[in-house]
């Protein structure tokens, strides 16, 4: 089935924020950021700003009617900086005008005067001065400490990744106006729609029933908005309220790559010990998540890092701690895959390690501590349907990774400037919120008199094509012509409560509650259907937009019904609530039945490295992955290809940069390199690995929107291994992302021997 957007994208119709028609008085709004990382604020001079024509007001913490907090799980964030500043762009005042332009200029004569204070970047410096942002948290499994002995081998070391910049094409941004007895209406680009009434409702001092958050669908997210679209929302309706007007907040791309937070850098120090022949019997890494200035979702990455910090393998003994670090930085937040990647880089780091130890090729280890049927996760949960070694398996008979490794060291053999260097990355990531009351969705779905559907639900569509699916699923359930459903806005005053489209559960969590509506609208059509046939209910149903009558075709149609239900008074609208079953989690012990179920897949990638440049390119990617049975084949191999090439990115090229003093260093694309077509693998072959499927899973089609992200991961290691054919005199390091430039630097490094 066709994407519903195909027409109006593809013609530039879609209405992205900056594409509604403005209303008449819409004032614009540009945010003033601390220019420094650290201090407090002695002195605020508003003044010049003020007498920039067509400047309306300028608002600051002492505005704001309600409370000056905007944390999401944690209380420790302001709207706008009070007396002192954390970061570098931290928001300290909003100026708004009759047009961006004068905002701009207003926002540059704004006089702030900062008493420094040293800021901290670095998360294990942060650690060491003792400022997190939560507790720290720890799993456990077995005794790590008694299993030491057991152990031939034992190996230990640092591991690093840094962060990333989301870079969705829309900007953070959002459009408020007053709406009628005092309520607001907000259009935000965000991922949680929900999120942003309740922080508007807290700031502005209002009931959330007076708050109405719109959203058509988003430029991009990447776990971007999930958090921190709210302050630029919250910013407008705050304008929007006070002064009566319309306001509109657009981030330009700088102040948007300033202000927001990142994909959080970990650092950790690593213990693995291996027995004689390759299994891993005990596992313990202290990881240091440089959190920024304010919680924001850490709380949660943390949790969902410690969740996936032994990835696809069943280690019986662990003990893994993440310290959640308060640093001078923006609050960093989520992205694709939310700590799972940060957690997952670290073991295999740690098996790369040992691998080059040992003298062995890394998949050697791998594939000897791949989970089993029945193995416990640290989390307690009894791993079932296991797939990775399926995975493996029908990944080596496919593309024959004995012989792509002959195929390099071959080519290797041949000392030209090139190497080449092959890693496998298999992947295991959890299905649901890590935080169990997340886990529900609902939605509204309105059968109107001329036959069409409008379907709303929580779900927001950021390109991921979750409004493909929803169209589709009620299509099926209704069996009716695609072309009859609508899926309308994600809007608050339609759908309450939602939970923030995020953690890959978007469509199984409302494609579910979808089902559910669907499912006691047809049962009432059936029932009008025979009442109008005399038959029972049983012996109706619906097909192609016929209805019939114990398989026969009758001459009611679709339209027909649904025109003498109405006559009848039958309600022709009704709401799904689901809630994913089965899971729980108990925080006090650590342990429990987080997720649904899980995704399972393992790569191939290939490099080829220059060694005079240090250039390189991603050969191959070749990968068996698990979807289940595919609802959609062409979006999910669309969130495949999507999720490698910024799973690659962030391994190899992507390189956030901060001076000491906290200043974004790469706030531009001159300075923060993205992957383009050309760093794209040139070969990407996807198989599916044919299972029927999880029946918690929509239609029994896994998750996809976080999965593949991870297999990029393996671009670090198949890099290294092309470095190790060239310069057998290093010893390898795990410090990503491996750049050009730090490639360079190894091709040619023989100090550490
Ligand atoms: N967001 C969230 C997420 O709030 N909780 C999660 O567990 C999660 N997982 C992945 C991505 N976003
Ligand atoms: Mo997320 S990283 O907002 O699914």
């Amino acid at each position: 089935m066709n994407n519903p957007d195909l027409i109006s994208h593809t013609t530039g119709r879609s209405q992205y924020l900056d594409d509604i028609p403005v209303l008449k008085n819409t004032l614009y709004g540009v945010i003033f950021g601390s220019p420094s990382a650290h201090g407090k604020i002695t002195g605020l001079d508003l003044s010049a700003a003020l007498t920039v024509p067509g400047v309306r007001r300028i608002f600051t913490f002492e505005d704001i009617p309600g409370k000056n907090d905007i944390g999401g799980i944690i209380s420790d964030e302001t709207l706008f900086a009070v007396d002192e500043v954390h970061y570098r762009g931290q928001p300290v005042a909003l100026v708004v005008a009759e047009t961006e332009q004068a905002a701009r200029k207003a926002v540059k004569l704004i006089k702030i005067v900062i008493s420094e204070l040293d800021p901290v970047t670095d998360p294990r410096e942060a650690a060491a001065k003792g400022h997190f942002l939560i507790p720290s948290r720890t799993f456990r499994m077995g005794d790590v400490a008694a299993a030491w002995d057991a152990c031939e081998h034992i190996f230990e070391g640092r591991a690093d990744t840094g962060g990333q910049e989301h870079l969705y094409l829309e900007t953070q941004g959002a459009y408020s106006w007053p709406s009628d007895n005092s309520c607001i209406r907000i259009h935000s680009s965000t991922q949680g729609p929900t999120l942003v009434q309740k922080i508007a409702a807290r700031v502005l001092a209002l009931p959330m029933n007076r708050v109405e958050v719109d959203v058509a669908r988003l430029g991009g997210a990447f776990g971007g908005k999930e958090d921190q679209a709210t302050f630029v929302a919250v910013m407008s309706a705050l304008a929007a309220s006070l002064l009566e007007r319309p306001v509109k907040i657009t981030l330009s791309r700088g102040d948007d790559m300033r202000m927001t937070g990142k994909r959080h850098p970990y650092s950790a120090d690593y213990r693995i010990g291996l027995t004689g022949d390759y299994r891993i019997v005990a596992y313990q890494v202290v990881m240091y998540q440089n959190g920024g200035a304010a919680a924001d979702l850490s709380p949660a990455i943390m949790e969902r890092t410690l969740f996936h910090s032994t990835n696809a393998y069943f280690i019986p003994n662990t003990e893994v701690t993440v310290h959640s670090c308060r640093t001078n930085l923006p609050p960093n937040t989520a992205f694709r895959g939310f700590g799972a990647p940060q957690g997952m880089f670290m073991i295999e780091a740690a098996i790369a390690r040992a691998a080059s130890e040992l003298k062995i090729p890394a998949r050697i280890i791998q594939q000897a501590n791949f989970l089993k049927e029945n193995d416990m996760f640290q989390y307690g949960q009894v791993a079932m349907d296991v797939n990775i070694g399926k995975c493996f398996t029908a990944l080596n008979k496919e593309f024959e990774i004995d012989r792509i490794e002959k195929e390099i060291a071959e080519f290797n053999s041949r000392r030209t400037v090139y190497r080449k260097g092959m890693a496998l990355m298999p992947v295991c990531f959890g299905i649901s919120f890590t935080n169990t009351s997340m886990n529900h969705a609902r939605a509204l779905v309105h059968i109107y008199q001329d036959g069409s559907i409008g379907i709303s639900t929580g779900a927001v569509e950021m390109g991921q094509g979750v409004n493909t699916r929803l169209a589709r699923v009620a299509a099926g359930a209704f069996s009716v012509a695609p072309d009859r459903i609508r899926i309308e806005t994600t809007n608050t005053t339609r759908v309450a409560n939602t939970s923030p489209t995020a953690a890959s559960t978007g469509a199984d969590l409302n494609g579910n509650a979808l089902l559910i509506a669907a499912d006691k609208l047809t049962g009432r059509l059936k029932d009008v259907a025979s009442q109008l046939l005399h038959c029972a209910p049983a012996d109706v149903s619906l097909q192609e937009e016929k209805v019939l009558m114990n398989g026969e075709q009758t001459e009611l149609t679709w339209e027909k019904l649904v025109r003498e239900a109405l006559l009848r008074r039958v309600a022709l609208s009704e709401t799904g609530h689901y809630a994913t079953p089965v899971i729980y989690f108990d925080k006090t012990r650590e342990k429990g039945h987080p997720f649904i179920y899980h995704v399972y897949g393992t790569a191939v990638i290939t490099v080829l490295l220059d060694c005079l440049r240090g250039r390189y390119s991603i050969e191959k990617v070749l990968l068996v992955h698990d979807f289940g049975n595919s609802h959609n084949p062409d979006i999910d191999m669309g969130q495949v290809e999507g999720g490698i090439v910024q799973g690659i990115g962030w391994m190899t090229m992507e390189e956030v940069a901060f001076s000491k003093d906290g200043r974004m260093l790469t706030d531009s694309l001159s300075t923060y390199k993205v992957p383009d077509i050309y760093s794209a693998p040139a070969v990407l072959e996807c198989r599916a690995l044919g299972t029927e499927g999880p029946k918690f899973a929509l239609m029994r089609s896994k998750a996809i929107g976080e999965p593949p992200f991870m297999y990029g991961i393996g671009a670090f290691f198949a890099l290294q291994n092309a470095i190790r054919a060239f310069n057998p005199a290093w010893t390898p390091d795990y410090d990503a992302p491996l750049t050009p430039e730090k490639v360079l630097m190894r091709l040619y490094d023989r100090n550490n021997q």
